[in-house]
């Protein structure tokens, strides 16, 4: 049976449908994990919450928009500093992120006049930032407070000022995966086609779901540069509010992250009529791929092999070395969702790096579909995992270092098992060729980290997992 209960699942049947063992020769498509629905109850999720989604992952990233958030004080701070999206200039975003810090009473008698007085202080602090995005929370939802009626006042009363509106509280949806998508529609209905673009190039983009996760953005701009293509909007890695009202300017939708914003590339094709094109841009074998399809659609093909030459003769030594010390390394990958599928292959090819289990938080079907195809037989597919389960794999298949967050890496730590943060990254970036070398470096200091060695055994008694020797 391909599907999986895990023995502390026992009381909890239906967590079956959500675990999958991968084995070899079977259709794969008739096993996939259920996925996107509600968590059980009973286990303790891992997921975000819709707002969360919407600011965290993809309004927060802008460089020059004030973040305001209309509810109590925690719903800022836990979506303030827990992500690492870097800007040109000078982390606009991480500084600035404001609160209507609501209290009980506020709650009772309604929030909209303290949210129009947080607008007008916040404006008034920073007078060179004309940009806001307004967020409802759980409990400003609830009481009904009407944020677009306020943002409308702000703007009229402040003509220089635009404002974004998003109403997307912790509940509105299963997980995170809500507020990707109440971002996109709302954004690409109300804010794009409003400003006209520049065109500096015959051949123009959009990058799409790439949040400049240590510096990802800038480092694919290098190559966008190179290949003289100009970037309309970045949506939303170091990316400003207005370049993305022009996103219909732009003759082609490059799409990284196609989980959190597949949605706005698929609007733009139906209300614009510009193509989406998916590339992974983890990985030397997929940046190339990505830098092909790209480069042929604009007829560039010379340029783009130029490009991958010269990356390379560059990189390319750098991560042979690592390759040869990796081979055969097990690596746990408990992330979002679509980094299983974008990394699964890239690390097997390119470092021989062997992936025994992926658990993703809010992937769809499509995620799965993907993952399972591209993925490994022997391996465990595991959708919305929880720390239970989480032991229990890590008894199954002893991987040598997860990709995971702070929350679940801080714990498997403990088991003397290294982790790399595979959202925020240790020390990335960690897309395209430099990048790749930088995850291959990484690994390879967490898997011989000498610490590791000292531990001799793990709390369970054990033997600690195996650091694998170097080659040399
Ligand atoms: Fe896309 Fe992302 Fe991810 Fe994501 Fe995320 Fe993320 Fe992720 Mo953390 S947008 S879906 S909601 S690639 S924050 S930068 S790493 S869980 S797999």
């Amino acid at each position: 049976m391909p599907m999986v209960l895990l023995e502390c699942d026992k009381d909890i049947p239906e967590r079956e449908r959500h675990i999958y063992l991968k084995v070899d020769g079977e259709d794969t498509r008739d096993f996939l994990p259920i996925s996107n629905a509600a968590t059980i109850p009973g286990t303790l999720s891992e997921r975000g919450c819709s707002f969360c989604g919407a600011k965290l992952v993809i309004g927060g990233v802008l460089k020059d928009t004030i973040q305001m958030i209309h509810g109590p004080i925690g719903c800022a701070y836990d979506t303030w500093h827990t992500k690492r999206y870097p800007t040109d200039n000078g982390h606009f975003n991480m500084k600035y992120v404001w609160s209507t810090d609501m209290k009980e009473s506020h709650i009772v008698f309604g929030g909209e006049k303290r949210l129009e007085k947080s607008c007008h202080e916040a404006f008034d602090e920073m007078p060179d930032i004309k940009r806001m995005i307004i967020y409802t929370t759980c409990p400003t939802a609830l009481i009904g407070d009407d944020i677009k009626a306020v943002a409308k006042r702000v703007m009229e009363a402040r003509p220089d000022v635009d404002i974004f509106t998003v109403e997307c509280p912790g509940f509105a949806g299963v997980s995170q995966s809500k507020g990707h998508h109440v971002l996109n529609i709302g954004w690409i209905n109300e804010k794009v086609g409003q400003l006209d673009a520049e065109i500096t190039s015959p051949y123009t983009m959009n990058f799409i779901g790439d949040f400049n996760i240590g510096g990802d953005t800038q480092l694919l701009q290098k190559y966008w540069d190179k290949l003289g293509i100009q970037v309309i909007a970045h949506f939303t890695g170091n990316g400003t509010y207005d370049d993305l009202r022009r996103m219909h300017k732009a003759q082609l939708n490059v799409v990284n992250c196609a989980r959190s914003s597949g949605y706005i590339a698929n609007e733009l094709k139906k209300q614009y009529g510009i193509p989406r094109l998916d590339i992974d841009s983890w990985g030397f074998n997929y940046m190339a791929e990505g830098i092909r399809k790209i480069c042929a659609f604009f007829g560039i093909e010379e340029k783009g092999e130029a490009l991958i030459a010269e990356e390379y003769a560059k990189w390319k030594p750098q991560l042979d070395w690592y390759k040869e010390r990796l081979q055969g390394v097990k690596m746990a990958i408990w992330t979002g969702g679509p980094r299983l599928w974008h990394w699964t292959k890239s690390v097997e090819d390119d470092l021989g790096v062997q992936v025994v289990a992926m658990a993703s938080k809010f992937g769809h079907q499509e995620d799965f579909e993907k993952v399972i195809a591209r993925g490994q037989a022997g391996t465990y597919y595991i959708d919305d995992g929880n720390e239970l389960e989480f032991f229990e794999i890590i008894d199954l298949v002893r991987p040598d270092v997860i990709f995971t967050g702070p929350r679940v890496g801080e714990l498997v730590k403990k088991l003397h098992i290294p982790y790399i943060n595979g959202h925020g990254y240790h020390n990335g970036p960690y897309m395209g060729f430099e990048g790749f070398v930088n995850l291959a470096r990484d690994m390879y200091n967490a898997v011989h980290n000498p610490l590791l060695k000292l531990a001799a055994t793990d709390i369970r008694g054990e033997t600690a997992t195996p650091v694998k020797e170097a080659a040399e």
